[in-house]
């Protein structure tokens, strides 16, 4: 009789599973965080992966894109998505850097010589590595994505050296990397998330902060820090990371398909980035902002040791620095 029971029990199982399909079973959505709006590159490429593999998998995986800090700050969501609460998270490397040492590399100032000399390292072996390196944390590195060069806007003056930065509050990420890069400098550095930076550049809390093209105009701070040094300290790229939890709970095959639709959104993001380059600038310019593109960077890129000395201070780290250096 047990053994009857047990026999009835799993052949309903078996009805049910057929009736709602295995679709229905398996659904799979994953939660998505971005602190740009709609719109970005960065969103749009995040939403483009998610819309290959719904039509790869007819709809059983969906990535739901939670935009414009919907989720919270960057800080946040990288706690949560480590937590197994969110699970893809689109952020810049700077805010990993107190978590994956690795991922201060990258982020270094004047690292890379072009876009090209990163897209080459980060492209091949080195960002594999990188984002390898991320497992260990609790995050999956998916794939990096373009973000331009940062630097340097105010509200004060014109940076044409470091000695025009002495004393100035200029925001930072999340990143001792970036505080030490900017004490390096003699400026004042102001660690504070995102969200909050242009209420703090118009009330005067501080003086400047850094950026690339499309983030000096998206947030408005063009409006409120009308001088635009083109210093191009950092190239730090922005990086996809999935949730080590949600991944450990995705089959083999689901997991290569993920993979492989964050490799496919990278080309996707590339054009759409470019053209928001050009976008962001034309704006920026017609709004008459000071705009200084011939700075001489020596005398910036000579105030780095002490950085490189602390935030690439082991000898693997060490390396690293050699082996991007010498990609050609
Ligand atoms: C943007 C980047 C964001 C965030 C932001 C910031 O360029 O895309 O992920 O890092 O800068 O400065 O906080």
């Amino acid at each position: 009789m047990k053994h009857l029971k047990h026999l009835f029990g799993a052949a309903s199982m078996l009805i049910v599973a057929a009736l709602c399909g295995p679709l229905a079973a398996q659904e799979i959505v994953l939660k998505a965080a971005d602190t740009h709006a709609d719109g970005y590159p960065t969103v749009e490429a995040v939403e483009h992966a998610g819309k290959l593999l719904s039509d790869w998998t007819n709809g059983r995986i969906q990535v739901k894109m939670f935009a414009g800090r919907q989720l919270g700050e960057e800080k946040d969501t990288i706690e949560q998505t480590i937590a197994g609460a969110i699970e893809l998270n689109r952020v810049n490397l700077a805010p990993l850097n107190g978590i994956i040492p690795e991922t201060a590399i990258p982020a270094l100032p004047y690292i890379f010589r072009s876009i090209e000399h990163m897209h080459k390292v980060m492209d091949g072996e080195i960002g594999a590595e990188i984002l390898a390196s991320m497992e260990k944390h609790g995050l999956v590195g998916l794939a990096f994505y373009d973000s331009g060069a940062r630097s340097f806007y105010n509200s004060k003056r014109p940076i044409n050296s470091p000695a025009d930065m002495k004393g100035m509050k200029i925001r930072v990420q999340n990143s001792d990397l970036f505080v030490a890069t900017m004490e390096a400098l003699g400026a004042n550095a102001t660690p504070m998330e995102f969200g909050q930076v242009y209420e703090a550049l118009k009330t005067g809390v501080i003086d400047g902060a850094e950026n690339n093209w499309p983030s000096y105009e998206s947030t408005r701070h063009f409006e409120v820090a009308n001088h635009y040094t083109l210093d191009q300290h950092s190239l730090s790229p922005e990086v996809l990371v999935m949730s080590k939890i949600a991944w450990d709970k995705l089959s083999a095959t689901d997991q290569q398909l993920v993979r492989k639709a964050a490799a496919l959104s990278v080309p996707v993001m590339r054009e759409l980035w470019n053209a928001r380059v050009k976008s962001s600038k034309a704006k920026v310019i017609a709004n008459g902002n000071m705009v200084i593109d011939s700075v001489d960077k020596q005398p910036f890129i000579d105030a780095m040791k002490p950085v490189y000395e602390r935030f690439a201070g082991t000898d693997a780290l060490q390396a690293l620095v050699t082996r991007i250096q010498d990609v050609e």
